[in-house]
C-alpha cells in the first residue's frame, strides 16, 4: 500500500465530514494534531494501525446482529458473520484458545459475560437456565425473585483496586461489587508482590465461586499456574482479566506460568491497550463455558458493534505478524528504561521497578498527591493518570500515585535512551512542583505550584523529544 492511499483516505472521509458538520471534521483533525504533540505515557492507551482505523468507518455500522454466528435475531447478517468469524479465528490463533467471542463493546462488558457465563455453568439454578436467552419469555415473577436469591452471595475473590485491581473486580461502584459477595487480596506491604500463599489462606477461607486475577495498576507479572492451583484448591473458577497486558500474552513476552490462557477457565481483555486494536473486549475459553460466553447479547450486551468487530479482526491479525512480538518485547523494555530512569533520579516506584508495562510512582516521595502531579505533569505536555497506590492515604480520588505506561510511546518508536530523557523531564517537573494551599491557607491536595516557566520549557523539550518520531507518519491531513 502506497503511503498516500493513507492520507487520501483520512483527508477524503474529513472532507465529507466537512460538508455536513465542519466543527466535528476540525475536532477529529485537532485530536490527531494533540495527540501527536503530547507525551502520552497513559498506560491503557495506544495508537490504532490507520487500517485498523479505517475499518470503522464503514456501512457495519448500520448492521443489527444480536445474538451469535448461527443464531441471530435478525436477518441478513452473513457479511457480519463473516468479520465476527474472522476476528474470533485470528484471536483463537493469536492466543491459543479453543473459543473466543468478540462481541464485547468493552473491557467491563467481557467481565460481565464472563460473570454470567460462570453463574450459569457454577450455580444450580433452574430460574437462571429459564432466563437464558431462549426461554426468557417463560419466567415469573416467583422465577425472577428466585433467580436474585440462587445468584445472590455468589462470592468473588480479586486483586484490591488499591494493589493495582481492577473496578470490575468486584468493587462497589461497578455493578460486579453488587452481584458478588466480594473479597480483596492485597499486595505484600514490604515488597508490593502479590503474596500467593496470602491468596491461598483467603481463598481457603472464604471460599469463592470465582478467583480473578489481573490488574490495571500492578507493575510485576503474576503467576498464573499457581493462581490455577490455588482456585482449583477451593474449587473455584479461575478468571483472568488480561486487558492490560493482552499486548504482551500476544507478543509471547508473557509465556508459560505468565500466560493466562492456557491456566484460566477463561479470560477476558480489552482490545485496545497494549493489544493496539480498536476500542472494545473479548472472552476466551475453552469448549466448557463457550455456549454460555456466547449467550453475552442479548444476556448482558446490547446488539454488537459489527465495525468494531471488522477492525478487531484487522488488528489481530496484524498483532499475528512476527514484527508484533518485537513490538511487545520493546513496550516491556522501555518500561524498564523509564523505571531505571526514574529510579536513578531518586523516584520512589511501588514494588521497586517493573516487569510488565507500566510503571507506578509514589509521588508522596516528592511530597505531592497524584491528583498534583499529574496536572503539573499535564502542564508540562507530559500525559499521565493518577493512581492509587497499596494503603494509599489519599484515597482514589487525590491518590498517592503516578501511574505511566510505554505501549504508546513504543508505537511511536521511542526506546531506552528516549525513556530515560522522559525520565528526566518528569523528574524534572515532579521535584520541582510544591503542594499548594486553599484560600484559607490550608493544604490543598489538588493546588499545587509550578513555574509556567519551567513547565513551558519541559512542554518543549517533550515536543521536540517526539518531533524524531512522527505519530502516523503515513498520514498528512494538509
Ligand atoms: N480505564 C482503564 C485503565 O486505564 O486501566 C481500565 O479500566
Amino acid at each position: 500500500m502506497s503511503l498516500n492511499a493513507e492520507s487520501t483516505a483520512f483527508r477524503s472521509a474529513l472532507e465529507v465530514i466537512r460538508a455536513v458538520e465542519p466543527r466535528v471534521a476540525d475536532a477529529i483533525g485537532a485530536e490527531l494534531a494533540d495527540q501527536r504533540e503530547s507525551l502520552k505515557l497513559i498506560a491503557s492507551e495506544n495508537y490504532a494501525s490507520p487500517a485498523t482505523l479505517l475499518a470503522m468507518g464503514n456501512w457495519f455500522s448500520d448492521k443489527y446482529a444480536e445474538g451469535t454466528i448461527g443464531r441471530r435475531f435478525y436477518a441478513g447478517c452473513q457479511n457480519v458473520d463473516t468479520v465476527e468469524a474472522l476476528a474470533a479465528e485470528h484471536a483463537k490463533e493469536l492466543f491459543g484458545a479453543a473459543h473466543a467471542y468478540v462481541q464485547p463493546h468493552s473491557g467491563i462488558d467481557a467481565n460481565l459475560v464472563a460473570f454470567w457465563a460462570i453463574l450459569a455453568d457454577r450455580v444450580e439454578s433452574p430460574a437462571l437456565k429459564k432466563a437464558q436467552v431462549r426461554q426468557v419469555n417463560d419466567l415469573t415473577e416467583a422465577d425472577w425473585f428466585a433467580l436474585r436469591r440462587e445468584l445472590g452471595n455468589q462470592r468473588m475473590l480479586g486483586m484490591s483496586l488499591d494493589a493495582g485491581g481492577h473496578l470490575t473486580h468486584g468493587f462497589r461502584p461497578n455493578i460486579s461489587g453488587k452481584m458478588f459477595d466480594q473479597r480483596s487480596y492485597g499486595t505484600d506491604p514490604a515488597t508490593g508482590l502479590v503474596d500467593y500463599d496470602k491468596v491461598a489462606e483467603a481463598a481457603r477461607e472464604f471460599k469463592p465461586l470465582i478467583l480473578v486475577a489481573g490488574y490495571s495498576a500492578y507493575p510485576r507479572k503474576v503467576n498464573f499456574r499457581i493462581m490455577r492451583e490455588i482456585a482449583d484448591s477451593v474449587g473455584a473458577t479461575f478468571m483472568v482479566d488480561m486487558a492490560h497486558f493482552a499486548g504482551l500474552v500476544a507478543g509471547k513476552v508473557f509465556t508459560g506460568d505468565f500466560d493466562p490462557v492456557p491456566h484460566a477457565h477463561i479470560v477476558t481483555t480489552t482490545t485496545h491497550k497494549s493489544l493496539r486494536g480498536p476500542r472494545g473486549g473479548m472472552v476466551l475459553c475453552g469448549p466448557e463455558l463457550a455456549d454460555q460466553v456466547d449467550r453475552g447479547c442479548p444476556m448482558v450486551l446490547g446488539g454488537p458493534l459489527p465495525h468494531v468487530m471488522a477492525a478487531k479482526a484487522v488488528a489481530l491479525a496484524e498483532a499475528r505478524r512476527p514484527d508484533f512480538a518485537d513490538y511487545a518485547q520493546r513496550i516491556v523494555d522501555n518500561a524498564h528504561a523509564l523505571a531505571e530512569g526514574l529510579l536513578r533520579r531518586g523516584a520512589k516506584l511501588v514494588t521497586g521497578g517493573t516487569d510488565n508495562h507500566l510503571v507506578l510512582i509514589d509521588v508522596s516521595g516528592y511530597g505531592l498527591t497524584g491528583r498534583q502531579a499529574e496536572q503539573a505533569l499535564l502542564d508540562s505536555g507530559i500525559v499521565t493518570n493518577r493512581n492509587a497506590v497499596p494503603q494509599d492515604p489519599n484515597g482514589a480520588w487525590y491518590t498517592s500515585g503516578i501511574r505511566i505506561g510505554t505501549p504508546a510511546l513504543t508505537t511511536r518508536g521511542l526506546g531506552a535512551s528516549e525513556m530515560d530523557t522522559t525520565a528526566e523531564l518528569m523528574h524534572t517537573v515532579l521535584s520541582q512542583t510544591t503542594p499548594g494551599a486553599n484560600a484559607d491557607g490550608t493544604p490543598s491536595k489538588a493546588k499545587y505550584v509550578l513555574d509556567p516557566a519551567l513547565a513551558e520549557t519541559v512542554s518543549k523539550q517533550a515536543s521536540d523529544l517526539l518531533a524524531g518520531f512522527p505519530l502516523y507518519p503515513s498520514v498528512d491531513l494538509g
